[in-house]
């Protein structure tokens, strides 16, 4: 009797052993999951903020050149522009400025999600666009490259409305954008991508350069 009822005692301890070890160990992969998915999406949001200030600077790096009487549109407040073409200095010739070929860095429909309201390519963003930056617009030598995808369609914050709802002096500005203050340009760029919880994350990386006369 004594041994039936040891052996029923240890079989018990066994089964609330097991469900205990079962409960520690779910737990422990549920926070491991958790940790898991916090990381992927801190890394999708890095990628993002690297990736926008990356091309903020790029953009910068090529603009910082232009003639400030070259920029097309002047692109000023409360409509700055998408889009800005301009000419760069060669150097003088004869007493007077050289200007290189017609330069544009601009927002352009992504061809796999045209600009209709819809997620077309069902990557969870709505109407995103690309980066495009052309050489010898209109020229005999014109090229053009995509610089970055996953551009917000519209700068963070912002919906269009004819009014400025992030705040920052701009109007239904887009997720380029570019706004002359004085003999500087603001350029301001958003990146959207899907996390790994179904949610959109946006990064805006802002960059600014002087222009030459
Ligand atoms: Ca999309
Ligand atoms: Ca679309
Ligand atoms: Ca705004
Ligand atoms: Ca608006």
């Amino acid at each position: 009797m004594m041994r039936a009822r040891e052996r029923g005692v240890t079989i018990l301890e066994m089964v609330v052993a097991t469900a205990a070890f079962m409960v520690v160990i779910g737990a422990v992969f549920s926070v491991l999951a958790t940790g898991s998915q916090t990381v992927q999406a801190t890394t999708v949001s890095g990628q993002l903020e690297c990736k926008g200030e990356r091309i903020a600077r790029r953009i910068g790096r090529t603009v910082i050149h232009a003639g400030a009487s070259t920029l097309l549109p002047s692109p000023q407040a409360p409509l700055g522009s998408s889009q800005v073409s301009f000419q760069c200095s060669q150097g003088w010739a004869n007493g007077a400025m050289v200007w290189g070929p017609v330069i544009s860095v601009g927002l352009e429909d992504d061809i796999n999600d045209p600009n209709d309201g819809m997620d077309n390519d069902g990557d969870g963003c709505i109407d995103e666009a690309t980066v495009v930056w052309c050489r010898d617009v209109g020229g005999p030598n014109e090229t053009s490259e995509i610089w970055v995808e996953n551009v917000r369609r519209f700068m963070d914050g912002e919906i269009q409305n004819n009014q400025d709802d992030n705040g920052n002096g701009l109007v239904d500005e887009a997720g380029l954008s570019f706004v002359l203050q004085g003999s500087t340009l603001v350029i301001r760029l958003c990146l959207e991508r899907r996390g790994v919880d179904g949610r959109v994350v946006t990064k805006v990386a802002q960059h600014a350069v002087r222009l030459r006369n």
